[in-house]
């Protein structure tokens, strides 16, 4: 409902709204549109027992439904299904076009996506062959297709089949020797990476027509696309173009409108049309516009325009509708005063923007099984954990456009990178002629949003061939050197800036992320960086504070899904870390090591249990994370971005994202709402001479954050030992050091591991707190935890009020069928504090019958090797 308001309230501010497109239409002959998603059936190619089969979707989800194949995310399922992309799969519908489909002069046959190499016939008449994911085709079949029943028909060849010939020709391009072939053909074939398996998924190399399929039907013209250009921008007017292209297929003289939603007209123009594409350029001004913000910067206003095309007999051809933004934005890189590198953030309507946020992967194994309510799901958590931006990562796919519209409507800034990563790509014509139709075809798609904020040209291949050492490990001579170098210039620097040249021009493109590697010195200085010291390299977190660099696009670690995940794929005995399902569902080579290793150094490991072993992966990515997120801040305007690697999964495993792939909240998800509030307070250590820093965040722009916030020391039964008021006053849009104080001169002789430091307040009326530790969790003398339940149900709604009586870390309430992610989690709390939890079940029940528990840290450290406490309900 509100968004409808704001739409019609949009008129108001449109500079003529006298004029009405409905005076303008008599009737309407608008292109139509018949779905053809209905009655789809599949086999493979050898056999004759055709079976149901639906579209969208891809052939593993069509045998999952029919129970032929068990669930691929099961536990050991993925090696025992690689046989599915090994056939030849074929499906087949009969549809019956509408009549006023075939009463029409222009036909078409519109398949949204097919991935990837099919062979498509109409009545057993090859129509098309298709050889890129990321293509809709547009298919004549006037002629072709009849009154009554008609047959569509498609045959899905298998990747590597298609793929390895063209392979052959490319000896010197890397080997995917891993995966048991002897070429990496996944980048000679237009389909999502990440498909071929990557260091967090599965291999499920899919087919299948993943996107919707129709039948179109239109009589003289159609819009083939639109384009807005904001070209000025003041408080009191945005100038703009309305580009319009026609596609015609005769003569003849149209005119074309730009309205709001009302039907209140602000442009519209006659024109002349000729056979082929017909380009209009539509000025048109918005009066006082309402500007476009991201999440935490202002609202993010939307207009809603329809463009129309009526003919000289007052007939509604076409129409589009969609919603622009009004907004400036600019990619600053400039040399400044620090050292000798050069500012990388995006200004947005003339303000430095802080970008917080997380890399983006597909959703699902299976793309098609993406609902509305995940995409809305999944952009609600971003802007509720304070996001302003995702980066949609060059190995997964251009999004479909829903995901964009929800990024428009919730203010959140999209990195948008072509789809390339980690991988040396072919430089013959045709694969370019292939990119090149790709590119233009996404890029125009696209453009309108103004949630896009930056093309990339693609994920980590500047830095692979700087860094990599594929040269010595693949024994290129200077010459091959120079060829495959070439190849690499000539797709990022000509082939895709030469696209935005035509297609968009009010966006910066960015030819690589990062922009280069981390063995080069530079990247801490100028550009974008993967900053993977951490992790990869096992260096210690407190290194994210030391080397934030300018714009941190990529940093991340690794944890265990939650416990609930692996209970829904797994059966009980696979529950434990090194059985066969858990190395299957850990993708990193040395992945569950690195978390050990980690863990080492700051917790306790605890492997027996796996329900605990899950929680203390969680905390540990947490408090690392955290680190990296309020360190990033900190050091503004010296770093503007803080990207973690990576928001979500598609599969149930162990990996970087602070969701997992049902969408369960892993303890970074809960932190990253909290270090990525507008306003906070910031406990830093510096290792080197251990002290104590207390930070003071906002970007928040209206006025300074000020206020008094009260500085104690004290034991963890919540006895005061000392304590100081601090008056603070943040500018905006900053952060400042508040104080540093060496923990010598903090604890005055008290027991480090007995003691922590908090600073509360509130900063211009948002509460604030940060705790810090003087020494690693795992060397807390951490006591019993004491703490008091009160329970309140509505329904299949919970509330716990829980109050401590000691200091409790990382607080979890733990149940069987949560239905959703508790309000709260993984949080710490003083004795004395009470707070609230949320906790709504599937099911009504007593709150008895649902078996609500709460784990903390302290007995884990504590004891070392104690189960969590079941909290017993009275
Ligand atoms: C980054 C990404 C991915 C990868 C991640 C974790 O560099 O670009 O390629 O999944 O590292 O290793």
């Amino acid at each position: 409902m509100k968004k409808i308001l704001l739409f019609a309230a949009a008129c108001l501010g449109l500079y003529s709204c006298s004029d009405s497109a409905l005076s303008l239409v008599q009737q309407d002959n608008s292109l139509i549109k018949q779905s053809l998603n209905q009655n789809w059936q599949f086999k493979d190619v050898d056999s004759t027992a055709w079976l149901n089969a639906t579209v969208p979707g891809v052939v593993h989800t069509d045998l999952l439904n029919l129970e032929i194949i068990e669930n691929p995310f099961n536990g050991t399922a993925e090696p025992k299904l690689q046989w599915i992309e090994k056939k030849t799969w074929e499906y087949q519908a009969n549809f019956t076009p509408d009549n006023n489909i075939l009463d029409k002069e222009e036909q078409i046959l519109v398949l949204e996506g097919v991935d990837t190499y099919a062979d498509v016939y109409v009545n057993d008449e090859l129509v098309q062959k298709t050889d890129n994911m990321f293509l809709a085709w547009r298919i004549d079949v006037k002629g072709k297709i009849k009154s009554g029943e008609n047959k569509l028909r498609v045959v899905f060849h298998p990747a590597y089949d298609v793929a390895e010939p063209l392979a052959k020709k490319y000896p010197k391009l890397p080997a995917d020797n891993d995966k048991g072939e002897p070429y990496k053909t996944s980048v000679f074939t237009r389909k999502a990476p990440y498909s071929y398996g990557w260091d967090w998924g599965p291999r499920y190399a899919t087919v299948g027509l993943w996107r919707p399929v129709m039948l179109e039907g239109y009589n003289t013209l159609r819009i083939e696309s639109t384009q807005v250009i904001q070209k000025t921008q003041s408080q009191e007017l945005a100038t703009l173009d309305m580009n319009v292209a026609i596609e015609a297929n005769k003569e003849g003289e149209v005119m074309i409108a730009v309205a709001d939603t009302m039907g209140n007209i602000f442009a519209k123009k006659s024109l002349k049309l000729v056979k082929g594409i017909n380009i209009v350029n539509m000025p048109f001004q918005i009066e006082n516009p309402k500007l476009w913000w991201p999440n935490g910067s202002g609202e993010p206003n939307l207009y809603a325009l329809q463009t129309m095309v009526v003919d000289h007999n007052g007939a509604k051809l076409d129409s589009k509708t969609e919603r622009i933004g009004i907004r400036t934005v600019r990619w600053v890189q400039e040399p400044d005063s620090v050292g000798n590198g050069k500012s990388f953030y995006v200004e947005v309507n003339g303000v430095p923007i802080f970008s917080k946020g997380a890399n983006y992967i597909p959703q699902d194994s299976f793309l098609p099984r993406v609902t509305s309510e995940r995409y809305e799901e999944i952009v609600n958590v971003t802007k509720e954990s304070n996001m302003n931006i995702l980066r949609v990562w060059g190995g997964g796919i251009y999004e479909n456009d829903e995901f964009y519209e929800l990024c428009d409507e919730n203010g959140i800034m999209v990195w948008q990178d072509f789809i390339f990563g980690c991988s040396l790509y072919p430089w013959d014509k045709e694969f370019f002629a292939n990119v090149e139709k790709e590119a233009v075809e996404n890029v125009k798609r696209l453009r309108n949003h103004p949630s896009i904020v930056l093309w990339c040209g693609n994920n980590e291949i500047t830095e692979l061939w700087h860094h990599w050492g594929y040269q010595k490990v693949y024994k290129w001579t200077e010459t091959e050197q120079k060829e495959i170098f070439a190849g690499m210039e000539a797709l990022f620097y000509e082939l895709l800036p030469n696209v935005l040249k035509n297609q968009d021009t009010t966006r910066y493109y960015h030819p690589s992320s990062p922009t280069y590697g981390r063995g080069n010195p530079q990247s801490q200085i100028e550009g974008d960086v993967h900053y993977w010291g951490v992790f990869h390299d096992e260096e210690p977190f407190s290194v994210y504070k030391d080397k934030p660099g300018r714009y941190s696009n990529e940093y991340g670690f690794q944890s265990l899904a939650c416990y609930d995940t692996y209970r829904e794929y797994f059966e009980e005995k696979d529950m434990k870390l090194y059985s066969d399902a858990m190395v299957i569902h850990q993708k990193n080579f040395k992945g569950y090591r690195v978390i050990e290793e980690y863990m080492s150094r700051d917790l306790p490991i605890l492997k027996d249990n796996f329900r605990t072993y899950v929680y203390l992966t969680q905390i540990l990515q947490q408090e690392g994370i955290k680190i990296a997120m309020e360190g990033h801040r900190s050091r503004r305007p010296w770093t503007m971005g803080s990207l973690y690697w990576q928001l979500n999964d598609l599969w149930p495993v162990a990996s970087w994202s602070s969701l997992d792939s049902e969408g369960r909240w892993k303890a970074l998800q809960f932190q990253a709402k909290r270090s990525f509030a507008p306003t906070i307070l910031s406990f830093e250590r510096v290792d080197s001479t251990a002290t104590c820093r207390l930070w003071g965040i906002t970007d928040k722009l209206d006025k300074p954050q000020t206020g008094k916030i009260s500085v104690t020391l004290m034991d963890f039964e919540g006895k005061k030992i000392k304590e100081q008021l601090v008056d603070v006053e943040v500018e905006p849009n900053t952060s400042e050091m508040l104080f540093a104080i060496s923990d010598l001169q903090l604890l005055e002789g008290n027991d480090p591991s007995k003691v922590l430091l908090v600073a509360e307040g509130e900063l211009s009326g948002t509460p604030v707190r940060a705790i810090y530790y003087f020494t690693q969790f795992k060397n807390l003398d951490l006591p019993e935890p004491k703490y008091d339940v009160q329970y309140t149900q509505k329904d299949n709604v919970v509330t716990a009020k829980i109050t401590a009586k000691t200091m409790l870390k990382s607080v979890l309430f733990e149940a069987d069928a949560l239905q959703n992610n508790p309000s709260d989690g993984y949080f710490d709390m003083l004795a004395g504090e009470t707070k609230t939890v949320i906790l709504n079940f599937i099911e009504n029940k007593s709150v008895e019958e649902y078996g609500i528990f709460v784990t903390t840290l302290n007995p884990l450290v504590h004891q070392k090797g104690s189960q969590p406490i079941k909290h017993n309900v009275k």
